[in-house]
């Protein structure tokens, strides 16, 4: 980048007043102008979405106005960054969460009022950025407005798929997945930077060579390269001057490549090598689990790692310093294994491209990195055979091995002849074929290793990586997940905002610990009806959004019973469903019984190549066409099949309920974040101890969540005592009719071969325990049902609830890794 010799580095005052004032005028004015001068309309003309884009214009000059005075803080000789690495981000609408941020909500929405146009309109034409499967990218989400939030120095690092997760259709009851199209109108919150690229190497071959001083180096020489181009989205805290980058790279073809091909006169070869490269950063993979090795994918790991670290290093030396400090300035977060090479890429570039002796090129590396592990299921850890790594990585997989041997040389110093344990330690597998463990990649090269929950922390030490927690029992940390309140409690659900606001006053926006304050009103008889009005206030909500997208007509009185997750076996939607058959018998056999009315709503998406998510799905549609369609139910039992689970259509559902599902089997959810969604939001959690739950359950209080199911212990006796599931079908009349329906087509037109791979699954195997746990999860449903007639009573649950949810913020998580793992502090930014 060339630096021009202007006077001052700071924009111009007076050109940025125009832009960025907050009057409702200077808001309208600005709005015009960015309508004329970037859609080339005026308002009578102008569609819908040319609106959007000129308001969003508006405000993300705002935004850009913060973050230049950021920037100047940022790149300050001293000050210490997080840079958070994550192959996934899943931001969600941008307009309201930003319009919250910087304080100017009232004032844009009667700008836009005073030219007719309704703000809500406008929202709800946003395109939000797909980029990320679940859970995991949405905490990163979750991380970076915390981090802006609270002032602390950091930029988020993923990739700007071109397309995102998929849209969800369901036709026939079956999901159909729709390619997500979200850069069709373009984006306009992000800053293409072609400035600002970076070359990433594939394949070839290395070479060792003397250098002038005398040492021996390594050379890598790719065989084919690709060009990272930034493009920066901003991300603004709460009603602070900070506002983060969130820097995502697109994979473009190096130019080179393309004259030398046309050169040659191969005009259309120069052509097929840009889609090539572009083909990195083309697609998210849909699914949320670690299934097998596709090249494509690990290819998308190390061009993003590439590009980022690249990217820190060039900042760093920008400033004048050397690459062996990159450690003070630089705390570098590892989502999970996916930036993993990470480990490989930065001593390749600390040691061949900086000229690092090695000892101290680990030593840099180790400080700077740490890694967060999500998953507690073993055949889910991330292998890639070896073969492919020599192909695609050459040098990385030298790299990986001259750890290796150092590290196992540290092994077998501390555990003299005890060759079992240093094959269960190696970086490298043998199981007839060789794979590369990133689990144990990323542990090795971090000076800290964190679980999402207490227990999933305790899992992980003892069963995960046990042999690591010996070596270096400090190595290990708990950071339990949390989830911003900015999005999930302030946009969601402005009316509990305001609630909570009129109660506490407003810092609990951003001190969440305070509606704790509520708790002595929940007795108070004044405070639990306004409570109730906001509930139901939001569940008539959700019933219009459910009427007009699945033309199921609910009732907001009933009970809002609801799941939204990804489809999986663990999770356990099926569970869920044989309850919603059980009520279905119950109430056909006893038409006259008094039985709470309930609206059963799921949620989620299903990996397209998983068979028996899919078919989950089938079953949860196949029973509403039945259940829905039964005079005989009206106004008791409803069942809805919400498609398209996103970050969008969640918002109106966490207020909306009653009930929060969260049923895993036990030990199988590392933490979950909708639970805490759903809390915060005062629903009551029907739960196992899984996850967040046990903390959730503390927290709120053991008479305040509905608890059933196996405990972890129970789990493993169960199935050291030889697991039998059909013995259970045999001696349980409701599950035994309720199994027996799905065979016989009850809920699929007759159709008796339909659902046979899931009844077969359950009777036979049942790995996940849906059997075993059916009956204590029937009964406390009933439980629940019996609490829900006591309004007052289920109120003040509600109320308390929400009261002691505040540590579920993911401000104290990231304070905690702030504090413990990072050591980076907060730096608060004057707008210029
Ligand atoms: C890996 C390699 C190849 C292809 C895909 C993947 C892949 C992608 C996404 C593997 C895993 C994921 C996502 C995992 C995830 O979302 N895990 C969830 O993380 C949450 C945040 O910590 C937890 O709350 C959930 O319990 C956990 O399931």
């Amino acid at each position: 980048m060339t630096h021009r010799p202007f006077p001052a580095a700071r924009p111009d005052r007076a050109l940025i007043k125009g832009r960025t004032d907050n009057s409702v005028e200077a808001i309208r004015s600005a709005f015009l102008a960015n309508l004329l001068f970037t859609q080339a309309r005026v308002p009578e003309r102008a569609t819908v979405t040319e609106l959007y884009l000129a308001l969003a214009a508006t405000v993300r000059d705002r935004l850009i106005h913060r973050w230049m005075s950021t920037a100047q803080v940022v790149t300050r000789p001293n000050v210490r960054v997080a840079c958070y690495l994550s192959a996934e981000f899943l931001l969600g609408p941008q307009l309201l969460n930003n319009l919250v941020a910087l304080g100017i909500e009232a004032e844009t929405r009667e700008a836009l009022a005073g030219l007719g146009i309704d703000l809500a309109e406008l929202a709800a034409r946003e395109e939000e950025p797909g980029l990320g499967n679940g859970g995991l990218g949405r905490l990163a989400a979750c991380y970076l407005d915390s981090l802006a939030t609270l002032e602390i120095p950091a930029i988020g690092y993923g990739i700007r798929y071109e397309f995102g997760i998929f849209d969800q259709e369901i036709r026939d009851g079956w999901q159909v997945e729709v390619t997500d199209k979200w850069l069709q109108h373009g984006n306009p919150w992000e800053i293409p930077r072609p400035e600002i690229a970076y070359r990433v190497g594939f394949g070839g071959r290395t070479e060792a060579f003397e250098d002038v001083a005398g040492h021996w180096r390594v050379r890598w020489i790719p065989d084919r390269v690709v060009r990272g181009v930034a493009h920066d989205t901003p991300v603004a805290g709460y009603r602070v001057g900070t506002c983060l980058l969130l820097r995502l790279w697109r994979a473009e073809a190096v130019e080179s490549f393309d004259f030398q091909a046309f050169n040659l006169g191969d005009y259309l070869g120069a052509v097929d090598q840009k889609v090539v490269s572009e083909n990195i950063s083309k697609v998210l993979y849909p699914n949320d689990a670690w299934s097998q090795g596709r090249q494509l994918r690990l290819e998308q790991q190390h061009f993003f790692v590439s590009c980022s670290l690249q990217d820190l290093l060039r900042l760093h030396l920008l400033q004048g310093h050397s690459a062996d400090t990159s450690h003070h300035r630089f705390a570098v977060q590892l989502n999970d294994t996916h930036p993993a090479i990470a480990v490989a890429e930065l001593m390749r570039l600390l040691v061949d491209e900086h000229g690092l002796p090695w000892e101290r090129a680990w030593e840099v590396s180790r400080r700077a990195l740490a890694y967060t592990n999500h998953t507690l299921l073993p055949e889910a850890l991330e292998r890639w055979p070896v073969p492919l790594f020599a192909r695609l990585l050459p040098r990385h997989l030298e790299i990986i091995y001259e750890i290796n041997r150092c590290f196992l040389d540290e092994v077998r110093v501390r555990w003299p002849a005890d060759e079992a344990r240093a094959a269960r330690m190696s970086l490298i597998e043998k199981d007839g074929e060789r794979f590369v463990r990133m689990a144990h990649l990323a542990t090795v090269g971090s000076h800290a290793v964190n679980g999402v929950t207490a227990l999933h922390t305790e899992l992980l030490r003892r069963e995960v990586l046990p042999d690591f927690a010996d070596l270096d029992p400090y190595l290990f940390h708990n950071v339990t997940n949390g989830v911003t309140p900015r999005r999930f409690l302030r946009v969601a659900n402005p009316r509990l905002a305001a609630l909570l606001t009129e109660a506490v006053g407003d810092d609990w926006v951003k001190n969440l610990e305070l509606v704790r304050g509520i708790e002595t009103r929940a007795d108070d008889p004044v405070f639990r009806e306004a409570w109730r009005e906001v509930k139901l206030a939001a569940k008539r909500d959700l019933a219009g959004v459910i009427l007009s997208r699945t033309d199921v007509e609910v009732d907001p009185s009933s009970l809002f019973d609801i799941q939204v997750k990804r489809i999986h076996e663990y999770k356990r939607q099926h569970l869920n469903a044989l309850h919603v058959v059980t009520l279905y018998n119950r109430i056909r056999r006893n038409p006259g019984a008094d039985i709470v009315p309930r609206t059963v709503i799921f949620g989620g998406k299903a990996a397209p190549g998983y068979r028996m998510a899919k078919l989950i799905v089938k079953l949860i549609n196949s029973i509403a066409e039945v259940v829905n369609a039964d005079p005989l139910l009206a106004g008791r039992l409803k069942v809805v099949f919400l498609p398209d689970f996103n970050v969008t259509n969640a918002q109106p559902i966490y207020p909306a309920a009653d009930l929060s599902e969260q049923i895993s089997t036990a030990g199988k959810e590392a933490s979950g974040t909708g639970n805490m969604k759903f809390a915060m939001n005062g629903a009551l959690t029907i739960g196992t101890l899984d996850g967040a739950n046990v903390e959730i359950r503390d927290a709120v209080g053991a008479e305040n969540f509905f608890l059933f199911g196996l405990t972890l212990d129970q789990v493993r006796e169960t199935w050291a005592r030889g697991y039998r599931p059909r013995a259970i079908w045999e001696s349980d009349a409701e599950l035994q009719e309720a199994i027996n329906q799905l065979a016989a087509g009850t809920f699929s037109r007759g159709d008796t071969e339909l659902f046979r791979p899931l009844v077969d699954n359950l009777l036979d195997h049942d790995p996940f325990l849906v059997l075993a746990d059916y009956r204590d999860y029937v009964d406390t449903q009933d439980g629940v049902a019996r609490a829900f007639l006591d309004p007052d009573h289920w109120t003040r649950m509600s109320i308390v609830n929400t009261a002691r949810t505040g540590c579920f913020s993911s401000d104290r998580a990231i304070r905690e890794y702030a504090e413990s793992i990072w050591r980076v502090v907060p730096v608060p930014v004057e707008v210029q």
